[in-house]
This record gives structure tokens, C-alpha cells and sequence, in this order.
């Protein structure tokens, strides 16, 4: 049988993403102290990072969220009765395909959306789904999960997911808005799964992000790369050192990159001469660590309750399956 439709656009125009690019580098980098949002790692090359990362003997998540999503996807799909699956920083794709195989498994699959900030991934990743599952329907929308969501259009029979543990890199003081905002794209009886990475011993979390091969390294320093290409800057990534602990105090990994001598860097796209001392830091990415009561306080009153917990036998990661409750009467949703 013929492979399915797929297509890729914008939620908004190069030139608006390109102006919300200086805008926020410009913010960022006049901030004290200087931060960067961790969105702007995933251009080509950063996108291999993260997947090599992925792969690494260190880094946990992913091989364990795999386990976990491949024991109850069928569960999950039986649950929400699904015939679209969205899908929130989709990257590869890769797991994606286990949550399509179930529900092509139920015979209710129907279209897939999947929202990136990047295209080239997107444009793989639809061309991949769309020729192995035939009849599916993929559209890709280029954009940025906090600000683009609208983009997806009405719910209803719709799964959600946002796998990886990236709602972990959204700060936990703005994670209740995002789930309302998402909670806005779906109807009752709809579903949203969140992978979430979970509290655990320190030396397993910062090895995690500090790895002996220095990919978590070469992903950090990529951010740089991206302002060089994207906003003519001069940044030499390699005058950067990865910093990257935990803490315990907000339950996050911080990454920073810190400067390994006095520098000065134009950023001429975001109108910038900046001045770097040695040891002066950009932070460039917060991963939270979750607990269940901790997560299960940030869904008050955002439209979604938690209706099933599944981990692994060591708890390293979860999956939370959350639902879309039937707004009260009065509500504003
Ligand atoms: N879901 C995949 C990839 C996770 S990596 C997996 O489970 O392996 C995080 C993904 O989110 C990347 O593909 C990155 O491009 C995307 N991303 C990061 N910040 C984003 C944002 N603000 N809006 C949209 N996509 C974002
Ligand atoms: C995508 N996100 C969940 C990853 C994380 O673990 O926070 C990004 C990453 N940063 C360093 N390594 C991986």
C-alpha cells in the first residue's frame, strides 16, 4: 500500500522566529546572570548531539523511557481511545513510532502532528512515518512548544506526548501555565503523556550530564555555534568549560557554560558587544527532576489530572498519563 501524506510549515514566519531569536539572545545575554533558552541547542548538529546523547552509557533516560513506553503503550492507546497523536519536540521520532504501532494496533489510527523548533528533523521524521505507516496523515509544525500551540489546531480522540523528560527544561514557575495552554488543545476524555525524569542519587544525575566521552560537552558548546551561524556572532565554543551539577534545592540540573579566559564576543544579530571576565557563566539549560507529589502539585487547575503513574522497576523516569477533565461550569477554557 502507498505511504501516507505528510507536509512541514512554520507556526510563524522565518522572519518572526528570526526576530524572537535576537530578541530573546539579546535578553538573555544582558541578564544577570546571563541565560540562554536550551531550544536554541537544537539545530542540525545539535539535534545529532542530543542523539548521540541519547546513546550514551551514562545518560539513563532515554534507553528507560523506551522500556517503559514500549510496555504500555497498548494500555495507554486502550485508555484514551486515540485516532491523533501529537507529539511535543518530537526529534527523531523514534518513539513515537511505538505509540503509532498501537494505535494502528487498535485500527484507529488516523494523522500525527508533531511540533519541533526544528525543521530538518521534521522534515525526516514526517517523510519516515508517513512511508511506514500507510494511510497516516503527518503534518510537522515548526515551532516553539511555549508560545506556538494554537498551531495544533482542535482536539478531541487526541494523545498528546511529550517525551524525554523535556518538560523538565520548562521552569517548574511556568510549567502551569504550559499545561493549561495544552490543556487548551484537547477535549475531555483526551489524553496527555509526560515523561519525566525523577529524583535520584546525585552522582547517577550528574554523570548523566557530564559524560566521560564529552558529548553533553559538545552539546552545550553548540548553543554557541548556533548564535555564530544564526546571528553572525564570534563566539569560540572552545574558550567555553561545560559546567553541569545538581540542585538539590529547586530538584534541577543546571548546564552552564563558563568563560576560560577574558573575552569580548559581538553578536551582531542581536546588536550585542559583550564582555566576558574568566569565569563569568551563561546558564544555558535547567533539567528538573520530578517526584509524583511534586509534579501531581504543578496540575491544579490546569484542566489535566493524573490518571495513570507508570515507572520502571528502579525508578529512574516516569510516565505520567494525564487527562483532559471536562471544564467546570464557568470555567474560562
Ligand atoms: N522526543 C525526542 C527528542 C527529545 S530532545 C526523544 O524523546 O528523544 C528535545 C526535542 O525538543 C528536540 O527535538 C528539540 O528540537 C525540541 N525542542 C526543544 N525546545 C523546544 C521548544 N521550545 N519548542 C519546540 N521544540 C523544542
Ligand atoms: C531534552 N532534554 C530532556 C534533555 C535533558 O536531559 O534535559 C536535554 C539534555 N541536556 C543535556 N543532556 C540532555
Amino acid at each position: 500500500m502507498a505511504g501516507g501524506l505528510y507536509r512541514v510549515e512554520p507556526a510563524r514566519a522565518h522572519d518572526a522566529q528570526a526576530a524572537r531569536l535576537a530578541d530573546e539572545v539579546r535578553a538573555g545575554l544582558t541578564a544577570r546572570p546571563r541565560w540562554l533558552p536550551s531550544k536554541y541547542f537544537y539545530d542540525d548538529r545539535g539535534g545529532r548531539l542530543f542523539d548521540a546523547i541519547t546513546r550514551l552509557p551514562e545518560y539513563y533516560q532515554t534507553r528507560t523511557e523506551e522500556r517503559i513506553l514500549a510496555a504500555v503503550a497498548g494500555e495507554v492507546v486502550a485508555h484514551v481511545r486515540p485516532v491523533e497523536l501529537v507529539e511535543l519536540g518530537s526529534g527523531s521520532g523514534r518513539k513515537t513510532r511505538l505509540l503509532l504501532a498501537a494505535m494502528a494496533a487498535a485500527g484507529r489510527l488516523e494523522r500525527c502532528l508533531l511540533l519541533d523548533v526544528n525543521a530538518h528533523a521534521l522534515q525526516e521524521s514526517t517523510r519516515a512515518l508517513a512511508s511506514e505507516f500507510p494511510g497516516l496523515s503527518v503534518h510537522g509544525v515548526e515551532g516553539d512548544f511555549l508560545d506556538d500551540l494554537t498551531g495544533l489546531g482542535p482536539g478531541g480522540s487526541r494523545l498528546a506526548v511529550f517525551l524525554a523528560g523535556t518538560i523538565g527544561n520548562i521552569h517548574p514557575a511556568d510549567v502551569p501555565g504550559f499545561l493549561g495552554r495544552c490543556a487548551a488543545q484537547l477535549e475531555p476524555g483526551d489524553g496527555f503523556l509526560v515523561g519525566l525524569d525523577l529524583v535520584k542519587d546525585v552522582r547517577r544525575l550528574e554523570a548523566a550530564y557530564d559524560d566521560a566521552a564529552g558529548v553533553t560537552a559538545e552539546f552545550n558548546r553548540n548553543i554557541l555555534h548556533v548564535l555564530n551561524d544564526r546571528l553572525g556572532a564570534d563566539f569560540d565554543p572552545g574558550a567555553f568549560e561545560h559546567v553541569a551539577f545538581y540542585d538539590a534545592a529547586h530538584a534541577w540540573i543546571e548546564m552552564r557554560l563558563r568563560a576560560s579566559r577574558a573575552q569580548r564576543v559581538r553578536v551582531p544579530g542581536a546588536g550585542l558587544d559583550l564582555a566576558f571576565a574568566p569565569g563569568d557563566e551563561i546558564r544555558t539549560e535547567i533539567s528538573c527532576k520530578y517526584t509524583r507529589e511534586s509534579f501531581e502539585t504543578l496540575l491544579a487547575g490546569t484542566g489535566l489530572g493524573l490518571d495513570r503513574w507508570y515507572t520502571d522497576p528502579e525508578a529512574l523516569f516516569a510516565l505520567a498519563l494525564l487527562g483532559r477533565r471536562a471544564t467546570p461550569r464557568g470555567g474560562n477554557r
